[in-house]
C-alpha cells in the first residue's frame, strides 16, 4: 500500500534526520493530508524524550523573533541542534511582521542544525492552532537537542502553549500598558520565566518591581525568575539561558506530574477537535431544523451527540 509506505518513510527519513522529511511530514499535517494520524502516531511512538521544549510568549512587536534568534546562538554554541515552530499571521495586516520574522532568523538559515518553520495560525480551537501541537510530535520525533515555539502573541494562543512545552518565557516591554499588558486573564500564571525585553528603554526597572511585587506571594522555590534583555543588541541572553536551566531543573521535581498533565492536555484537544468535526457534520441540517421549529438548539445538541453514540 503506497499510502503506507509513505509515512513509513518519512518516519525513517526523519529518524535519520532527513529535514526533508521533517519538511514533507509537516506539510501532510499542515495539510490534513493523507497518512496524517498514521504519521502523527508513529511520530508520539519515536518521540525524543530528553528534549526540552521552550516556549516564547507576549504580544506582537515585544521581540520574541529577536530573542529568540540569540537564543539559537547560544545553543548552537553549546552544540546543540535547535528546531523552531512559528505561527504565521493568517491576517493580511501582519504581512510585514512575518516577513520581518524570516528576515532576522536568516542568520541561521545555512546552519543545517537549525531547522524554524513557520506554520499557519487557521483552524485553531480559540488556542495553540493543531498545526502547532501536531509539528510538536514531529520535531521530537526528528530529535532535535532543543525545540522552540513562538506563539503569534494574540489571544488564547499566548496562554495554551504553555501546556504543551516544558518552560515558557513571556515577554514583556517596558512603558507601554505595562498594567493591561500584566492583567491579561491567566497570563501572568503561566509563565515560568518572566523577559522585560527593550530594556534600552526607559521603565525597564519599574516593570521589574513591579513583577516582582505580584510574584513575591509565590514561594521561593517556585518563584519565576524576572530577566531583564535587549534582545536586538544580545544583552540579557545569558541570564534567560541561566533562567531556563534554573526552571527546567525544577520542572524535574514534579516532572512526572507535569508530563501526565500534558498528556492528558493533548488528548482533551483531540478528542474535542475529534468531536467539533463531528458535530459540524450535522450542524447545517439542525439549523434548518430549529429555523423550522422542529426543534430547538439544546434538543438540537442532545439529538446529534446521541447520533455519534449510535
Ligand atoms: N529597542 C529595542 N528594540 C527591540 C529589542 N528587541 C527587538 N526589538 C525590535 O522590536 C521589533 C519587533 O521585534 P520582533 O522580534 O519581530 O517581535 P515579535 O513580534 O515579538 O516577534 C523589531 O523592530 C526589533 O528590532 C530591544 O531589546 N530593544
Ligand atoms: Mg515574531
Amino acid at each position: 500500500m503506497a499510502r503506507t509506505t509513505n509515512v513509513d518513510e518519512l518516519i525513517d527519513l526523519m529518524k535519520n534526520r532527513d529535514i526533508k522529511g521533517l519538511a514533507r511530514a509537516i506539510s501532510i499535517v499542515e495539510n490534513d493530508g493523507e497518512g496524517k494520524v498514521r504519521l502523527l502516531n508513529e511520530a508520539f511512538k519515536e518521540a525524543s524524550g530528553t528534549c526540552l521544549t521552550l516556549g516564547f510568549t507576549g504580544a506582537p512587536g515585544v521581540g520574541k523573533s529577536t530573542l529568540i534568534n540569540s537564543v539559537i546562538k547560544q545553543y548552537r554554541q553549546a552544540g546543540k541542534t535547535v528546531g523552531v515552530i512559528t505561527v504565521d499571521p493568517t491576517s493580511p495586516f501582519s504581512g510585514g511582521a512575518v516577513l520581518g520574522d524570516r528576515l532576522r532568523m536568516k542568520e541561521h538559515n545555512t546552519d543545517s542544525d537549525v531547522y524554524i518553520r513557520s506554520l499557519a495560525s487557521r483552524k485553531a480551537l480559540g488556542g495553540l492552532s493543531e498545526a502547532t501541537k501536531y509539528a510538536l510530535y514531529l520535531f521530537k520525533a526528528f530529535g532535535f537537542d532543543v525545540i522552540i515555539v513562538e506563539t503569534l502573541g494574540v489571544g488564547q494562543d499566548e496562554i495554551d502553549v504553555a501546556k504543551f512545552v516544558d518552560v515558557t518565557a513571556l515577554l514583556l516591554v517596558p512603558g507601554y500598558g505595562d498594567t493591561i499588558q500584566m492583567a491579561k486573564a491567566g497570563i501572568m500564571e503561566i509563565a515560568d520565566i518572566f523577559i522585560i525585553n527593550k530594556s534600552d528603554r526607559p521603565g525597564a526597572e519599574l516593570l521589574k518591581k513591579q513583577i516582582l511585587n505580584i510574584l513575591y506571594m509565590k514561594p521561593e522555590g517556585e518563584r519565576p525568575p524576572v530577566v531583564n534583555t535587549s534582545a536586538d543588541r544580545d544583552e540579557g541572553v545569558e541570564a534567560v539561558m541561566e533562567a531556563i536551566e534554573l526552571v527546567r531543573s525544577r520542572s524535574t521535581i514534579d516532572g512526572t506530574e507535569r508530563y501526565r498533565r500534558r498528556i492528558a492536555e493533548e488528548i482533551r484537544s483531540s478528542a474535542l477537535s475529534l468531536l467539533k468535526n463531528k458535530v459540524d457534520q450535522h450542524l447545517e441540517q439542525m439549523v434548518d431544523r430549529v429555523l423550522t421549529c422542529a426543534t430547538t438548539p439544546i434538543e438540537a445538541a442532545e439529538d446529534i451527540l446521541r447520533h455519534l453514540r449510535g
